[in-house]
Order: C-alpha cells, then sequence, then structure tokens
C-alpha cells in the first residue's frame, strides 16, 4: 500500500498536497544521488536532524502511541498549516523562522481562585517529557503521523484552583504583526483562539506539546508550545500558546468565527460526517497514494464516552 516512486504516479490519484511532497522527495532524492527505495520514506531524516534545534532526553514511553508507521521529520515540519506565518504549506517553514520563543510565559486566569504565570522553564518541569506518536486528522482531509513530545494537558491545568463557574478552556496564540509578516494574508481573525470543554481539556489524551522527534517544537510546528488533540481535527491544535482562560460559556473559535456553517465547536474526527464542501470519509496519509478510511474519533476510541448522548451530526 505504501508509496514508491513518486514520478511514476498517475497525476489522477494524488491530491496536490501529496503530490507537493511526493515531488519534493523525488527532487531532494535524486540530488542526493539516492535510490528509488528511499523515495517514499524518511531520506530527509538524518539531515534534518542535523540542523535542527535543542535535543530532549530523558523521555518516556507512553501507552497512547500509535504503531503505525510515523511521518518523517521533513513532511512534519515542511507541510504546516500555522496561518500567522503564510497559508501555504511550506510558508511557515520559512516565514516562522527567526519567531523570538524566549522568553516565554503562559497565564493561567479567568475563574480561578488564583491566576499564575508561568515561564517555559517551569512548564517543562511539571511532569516527565514523554513521546507520544500520535495520529494528526487535518480537517481538509490529509493525516500525517507525529512523534510528539510533552505531557498531558491537565498537568499545566492543575496548578491553579477553578472556581465553581469554571466549565471551559480557551486558548489564545501569541500574535504581533512585526513578527508575522503573513498576518494580512491570514484571512482570519488574529490572535487565533481555541477552546475546550472542561472534560476535554482533562483527558489524558489532550497533550501539551513541547517538541517532537525527540527535540523542541521547531517554530512552525508551534513553538515553544502548542495543544495536540488527537481525536480532534487538527485546527483545535492551537499553536504558539500564551494565554490559558478557564471560562464559563463555550468560548470563541477561530474557525468557527470564520465559516460557522462549517466548522463547529467540537470538530470530533467523524467519517459519517461530511464537510459541506468534501467528504470526511476519507483521508490521504502525507506519502502515500491510495486513501484510507477515515476512523471514529480519529481512531481513539477511548474519548467516546465524553460524547454519550450528543448528536455528533449537530454538534459537529
Ligand atoms: N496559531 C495557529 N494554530 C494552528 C493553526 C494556525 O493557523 N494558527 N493551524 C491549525 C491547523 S488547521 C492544523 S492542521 C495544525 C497543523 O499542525 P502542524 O503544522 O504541526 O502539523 O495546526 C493548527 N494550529
Ligand atoms: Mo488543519
Amino acid at each position: 500500500m505504501l508509496i514508491g516512486k513518486p514520478k511514476a504516479l498517475p497525476y489522477s490519484l494524488v491530491t496536490s498536497k501529496a503530490d507537493y511532497l511526493n515531488r519534493r522527495r523525488f527532487l531532494s532524492t535524486v540530488l542526493a544521488g539516492g535510490t528509488a527505495a528511499a523515495i517514499g520514506g524518511r531520506l530527509a531524516v538524518p539531515e534534518a536532524y542535523a540542523q535542527s534545534g535543542r535535543k530532549l532526553s530523558g523521555l518516556t514511553k507512553s501507552p497512547f502511541s500509535t504503531t503505525e508507521k510515523m511521518n518523517s521529520f521533513e513532511d512534519i515540519t515542511t507541510y504546516n498549516n500555522y496561518y500567522e506565518f503564510g497559508t501555504g504549506k511550506d510558508e511557515p517553514a520559512v516565514y516562522a523562522k527567526n519567531f523570538k520563543t524566549t522568553p516565554w510565559t503562559v497565564s493561567l486566569e479567568g475563574e480561578v481562585t488564583q491566576p499564575k504565570t508561568l515561564d517555559m522553564d517551569a512548564i517543562m518541569k511539571l511532569a516527565p517529557l514523554e513521546e507520544r506518536i500520535y495520529r494528526h486528522r487535518c480537517v481538509e482531509g490529509w493525516s500525517i503521523v507525529v512523534p510528539w513530545i510533552g505531557f498531558s494537558l491537565s498537568a499545566l491545568l492543575k496548578q491553579v484552583v477553578p472556581t465553581a463557574k469554571a466549565k471551559y478552556i480557551s486558548f489564545e496564540t501569541y500574535f504581533d504583526t512585526k513578527q508575522m509578516p503573513k498576518w494580512r494574508s491570514a484571512g482570519i481573525q488574529l490572535p487565533y483562539v481555541e477552546g475546550l470543554r472542561m472534560d476535554e481539556a482533562m483527558h489524558p489524551l489532550t497533550l501539551l506539546g513541547v517538541g517532537l522527534y525527540g527535540q523542541v517544537l521547531p517554530n512552525q510546528n508551534g513553538a515553544p508550545l502548542r495543544l495536540v488533540v488527537p481525536w480532534k481535527y487538527g485546527f483545535k491544535s492551537i499553536k504558539s500558546i500564551v494565554k490559558i482562560k478557564f471560562v464559563e460559556k463555550q468560548p470563541p473559535t477561530t474557525w468557527n468565527i470564520a465559516i460557522s456553517n462549517e466548522y463547529g465547536f467540537y470538530s470530533n474526527v467523524n467519517p459519517k460526517v461530511d464537510h459541506p464542501r468534501w467528504t470526511q470519509a476519507k483521508e490521504r496519509r502525507l506519502g502515500e497514494v491510495f486513501r484510507r478510511d477515515t476512523l471514529m474519533f480519529n481512531g481513539y476510541d477511548q474519548v467516546a464516552s465524553l460524547y454519550a448522548g450528543m448528536d455528533l451530526k449537530k454538534n459537529y
């Protein structure tokens, strides 16, 4: 089922997105004098490691990890959605290069008995760092498998005491027009905001991501820290978080503000509820030719009980 040779791919079988990566792989293989066997896989990894960021060691393995084949470091770091740094998939890797992520603080505020602001050093010490290999499904119909590093978001949320009114958590991305040259063309309201219901935010699968592939997060992937909610479409996984607010009412979310009939608050991966403009029944794993079936909750069945009794067509 795995790829093989991009140059032999019938173009009709490949979306423009998968196509883009496959062409790049072909090119880099040719340049490196590689063999066709290397094209589909991890050719770029050693090189990418060499030019990459600070290593994170002492990682614990997570029982939540999938055993599916991981996408390469290059796939994960050159095919991104991060509209503050451009709407093209290849733009964040270029325009986020000099994004300043130190010093960095995150505030915990809103419906809490005492608000708190933590810096990255403090956050990194809250819990043992785990490697969690998660499937990641973008609402646009592509998916990747990423070896994230981090720990359950609950470890951070537990640093404050919520009041009885706290029912949801809202998240906000850092925003600076000077550092985000592409912000005007983003076409969405910034700063990027997202939200989760309290039980979703406290679920052990919900990850506070600080790295991937054994190193700190590359800027284009949301450095220095981001959310990763593997059973929801990728846009829920907000990058470069600076503010976490405990709130009483369901908070506004960026894509729901932009196009409310297409992107709801819950946004659980659901092959039975199509996007108004395309099917969600299948997905293309980057690097593969044939589309896979999309799984309910992206295969993370353990969250099903959070939505017992809810109409997931209505709560899309
Ligand atoms: N601040 C911010 N966070 C964001 C986005 C964004 O544009 N801005 N894009 C989202 C979307 S649509 C996806 S699919 C994932 C992509 O994460 P990745 O680039 O690390 O794979 O980030 C999400 N988080
Ligand atoms: Mo996405």
